[in-house]
């Protein structure tokens, strides 16, 4: 049990320059499952920077066995230092140059929280960000001290016949007893959290870049054998992601080797240490038969992200956890610019700002509401949130979109030359930004400071005589923990106006000389600023927040008929999505209302006037048309509901289903008909859009499930010859109550029952399958010999599934959702806290629900309080429960 608070926050105020420096470490390690040996020697200093001269040498260190300590060849006597759970401190170290040699033991084997050295399938492997490396060896583990590493690896040569570390392989030999070592050497200083080794028995796919000034660089892709026929995808992105980053923003590699190893349990998508990316298997292995074109695109972008981050993140590093964002808010933003340069555009728009509104607007919106640059944490694990991720590339896309292409690549030139090679903030990143372009973005960096999502408020009046448009921009960002009060945000508000034809009309703001025809940006900076539009000679439909050009929510009485209008022809293809969304959105609310007073259900009529419009004659893309004809989920509509009722959110949407299926059955048919043969599987944005579109409508014709939709849903599952296609039909076949569901169910496990990431896809589809009975279903899936606890995909994919993508089992009324997620959490709080930690999150959102669900969340909260030991879970409580938890 937890008393009182016991772990002190870490404040951005307290920063302090390190005591010492580092500039080489030499570490040795004799690998064992059961008990590695860590020999580590550093060439320390004092910092010249620091505050004060002669203080303590403080290294961190967890979970560690002592074995030897000596400073400069001198064994140090019990007396001259002090060690604790958390640290070692020797309070008097030579005011010059000297050398500390400390030797440890670890226990990779019995690591279950996954940080640090740990096992994976036979596998030795290592995770650092942001504190692991302190399980491995006492360090002065913090982003800022930067060196040089050398690293022997010395293990069983039968078991570990590959041995990886950070840079470049430079030496190897034979050792006693069927033991073998490598040596590497990694010449660019860095940080601890980029250190990584992997020890294991791996079959090497190879591939080759030459960088845009003609150096040759190894591609070494590390999978176990069986999955060697699975790599070839992630090279390929791999070497599209190098030839952009050259194109875009001129930066090249800077080893001779890149390195990627996947590995099967694993707390996040994947690692960018220096030149040995760590992946989830998730993330890089994939096949056609095996991989769904989601998988496909994650596995392009999440290897993207990892090698972009070798200049925003591993050339230039964070100073503090706090500037984490820093990092990756860069590097999302980065990643989402390759995303669309290998795709449709406006597609990757869509499922970016989806992500954005899926998960961070309701975290902006609840009592874990945070800046993108936190200003304090207990568990810097609590802040790899989509805050930090994808609000945080949102705030870098603004300052892309106010400087422009070219005058953001020049700021981001002068970042990398003025900063290599060091650890910075992102107070430094903004100023590179200003100074390259001659420009103050003063106010701009409230944006990192400042928590919630600002809401717009528009109001528009249309003068026919004076032929003028007035628009009234009101901006109000509600209040969040520990901040009450807001100041305003520049929002660059970019817009259109839609005349009767569906064409743009010229925009010229009164006292201007000429027209600007499309879009414009609004830039605003004040609560409220008004603009007058002059020479119409309609009434235009205002495009507002085209391309969804700021993190921030639009409020705009729109009609049904403007929303149809915009839906149909906004130039802006994003935001002609986003008109469907709307007009969806907007019903489907309103039936949730009737639901709640006690009315019934139905498909409103101008959804269905809209989907008859796009089934007649869908966007020509098809990926978009996909997206058009899918309607908002219930955890986005929840969020616009004053008191959320899942049970009538649920059967609102369920209405509308149901209903678009049996109105437009035809219309279904002939649509899936149209796209369904894409011919031998290949990952090419046409095709995946076709599949998308016709695994659309088979999921729209088993809403309503009658003999010839499920006859169409079995032959697709059995003849499929991809997963996208197979798994389509799964998943339609599992949310359905048909007799051929157990039949697929079975037919699918025993297919590929030996193939774990098959797996995940199986029990993640029972597990956010609407049926009744979720609870029942998780309970079994989590006895089931495919489960286990301690890979956390499997956990994601069972109670994470559950607890995130099905709203209506999740919430059952009596409670029964949140207390199995609550057993889960406290199950796992000892072994992992961080996946623990993480599960927290749905409970955190108490105080939106109607009252009988806001009291059984509230319940499973004060039982995770007075349970849960870890700093990581308490922390994610404490807030959850506001001023209650500080009682
Ligand atoms: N830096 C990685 C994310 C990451 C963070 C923590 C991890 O383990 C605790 C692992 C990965 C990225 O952004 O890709
Ligand atoms: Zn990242």
């Amino acid at each position: 049990m937890r008393e009182g608070s016991p772990h002190a926050p870490v404040r951005l105020t307290d920063y302090q320059p390190p005591a010492y420096l580092l500039d080489t470490v030499d570490l040795h390690f004799q690998l064992d499952p059961g008990r590695t040996r860590v020999r580590s020697q550093l060439a320390l200093r004092p910092n010249p920077a620091a505050e004060e001269a002669g203080a303590p040498l403080v290294l961190h260190g967890r979970e560690l066995e002592l074995l030897r300590l000596e400073l400069d060849g001198e064994a140090l006597t019990r007396a001259t230092y002090s060690v604790d759970a958390e640290r070692l401190i020797i309070p008097e170290v030579p005011d010059r140059p000297f050398t500390l040699t400390v030797e440890t033991a670890t226990r990779p084997e019995a690591n279950t929280a996954l940080e640090g050295l740990y096992t994976s399938g036979g596998k030795l492997c290592t995770q650092c960000e942001p504190e692991g490396f302190r399980r491995i060896t006492y360090f002065p583990d913090r982003p800022d001290v930067l060196a040089c590493y050398t690293v022997t690896l010395e293990a069983e040569r039968e078991e570990y016949p590959v041995l990886l570390a950070n840079g470049n392989r430079v030496a190897a030999g034979e050792g006693e007893e069927g033991r073998h070592w490598v040596r590497w050497e990694d010449p660019f200083p860095k940080p601890s959290y980029l250190f990584a080794l992997v020890a294991g028995d791996l079959t090497c796919c190879t591939d080759r870049f030459t960088t845009a000034s003609g150096r040759e660089v190894d591609l070494h892709l590390y999978t176990e054998a069986h999955n060697a026929d699975r790599a070839d995808h992630a090279l390929t992105s791999l070497k599209q992601a190098m030839r952009w980053d050259e194109e875009t923003y001129g930066r090249e590699y800077d080893l001779d080797l890149y390195q990627i190893v996947a590995v099967d349990d694993f707390n996040m998508g994947a690692m960018e240490n220096k030149g040995l990316n760590l992946f989830n298997s998730q993330f890089v292995l994939a096949r056609p038969d095996t991989a769904t074109d989601a998988d496909y695109a994650n596995i392009q972008a999440v290897v993207g992200h990892e090698y972009f981050h070798n200049w925003t993140g591993n050339r230039i590093t964070c100073r503090d956890w706090f500037q984490l964002s820093l990092k990756e808010g860069l590097t999302v933003f980065r990643e989402q610019q390759f995303s669309a340069a290998m795709g449709s555009e406006a597609v990757a728009r869509i499922d970016s700002v989806d992500r954005l509104r899926g998960a961070q607007f309701p975290e902006d919106a609840g009592p874990t509401a945070h800046p993108v640059r936190p200003s304090e944490y207990v568990e810097i694990n609590n802040f790899y949130t989509p805050t930090v991720y994808e609000k945080g590339a949102e705030v870098v896309r603004m300052l892309h979109n106010a400087l422009g292409p070219e005058g953001f690549r020049a700021g981001c030139d002068r970042y990398f030359e003025r900063f290599d090679g060091r650890a910075v903030t992102v107070e430094d990143f903004i100023t590179a930004l200003e100074e390259a372009n001659d420009r103050d973005l003063r106010q701009f960096r409230r944006w990192y400071t400042q928590a919630g999502t600002p809401q717009l408020e528009v109001r528009s009046s249309f003068d026919a005589e004076a032929g003028t448009f007035d628009l009234c921009v009101r901006q109000h960002t509600p209040a969040t923990p520990d901040q009450p009060h807001k100041e305003p945000v520049p929002i660059p508000l970019a817009m259109g106006l839609v005349g009767a034809d569906g064409a743009d009309l010229p925009l010229q703001l009164e006292g201007e000389s000429e027209a600007v025809h499309g879009t414009r940006v609004l830039l605003l900076h004040y609560e409220e600023e008004r603009f007058r539009f002059t020479g119409l000679t309609e009434e235009p439909i205002p495009s507002l927040l085209r391309g969804f050009s700021a993190p921030v929510e639009v409020d705009y009485p729109y009609r049904d008929a403007e929303l149809a209008h915009l839906a149909g022809h906004d130039g802006d293809l994003f935001n002609r999505w986003e008109a469907g969304q709307r007009l969806a959105r907007t019903h489907l609310l309103a039936q949730a209302e009737a639901v709640g007073s006690g009315g019934e259900a139905v498909l409103p009529d101008p959804l269905r006037a809209a989907f008859t419009r796009l089934l007649e004659a869908p966007p020509a893309d098809a990926a978009l048309a996909a997206r058009a004809l899918m309607l908002p989920d219930e955890g986005q509509l929840a969020e616009y509901m004053e008191t959320i009722d899942p049970d009538a959110l649920h059967a609102a949407r369920e209405a509308a289903r149901t209903g678009l299926a049996r109105e437009l059955r035809d219309g279904w048919w002939a649509l899936r008909d149209r796209f369904r043969d894409t011919g031998p599987y290949r990952f090419e944005p046409e095709a995946v859009g076709q599949r998308a579109l016709a695994n659309t409508a088979l999921a729209y014709l088993m809403a309503e499930p009658d003999e010839a939709a499920r006859a169409a849903c079995m032959e697709q599952f059995r003849q499929a010859d991809n997963m996208t296609d197979q798994l389509a039909a799964l998943r339609a076949l599992a949310a359905a109550d048909v007799p051929e569901r157990p039949e697929a169910l079975d037919a699918f496990y025993e297919r590929w029952q030996d193939d774990p990431l098959v797996v995940d896809k199986w029990l993640a589809i029972q597990a956010a399958s609407p049926l009744p009975g979720g609870v029942e279903r998780v309970q079994a899936l989590m006895d089931h010999p495919a489960f286990s606890l301690t890979n956390p995909n499997k956990v994601r994919a069972v109670i994470g599934a559950f607890a995130m993508r099905n709203p209506a089992q999740f919430h059952r009324p009596d409670g029964a959702g949140y207390r199995l997620l609550a057993d889960v959490v406290l199950e796992l709080d000892g072994r992992n806290p961080q996946i623990a930690a993480r599960l927290v999150k749905p409970l955190t959102r108490w105080r939106r629900f109607v009252p009988e669900r806001e009291a059984a969340m509230h319940a499973e909260l004060e039982r995770l309080r007075e349970r849960a030991g870890s700093p990581d879970v308490g922390e994610m409580v404490d807030r959850a429960l506001g001023d209650e938890g500080e009682a």
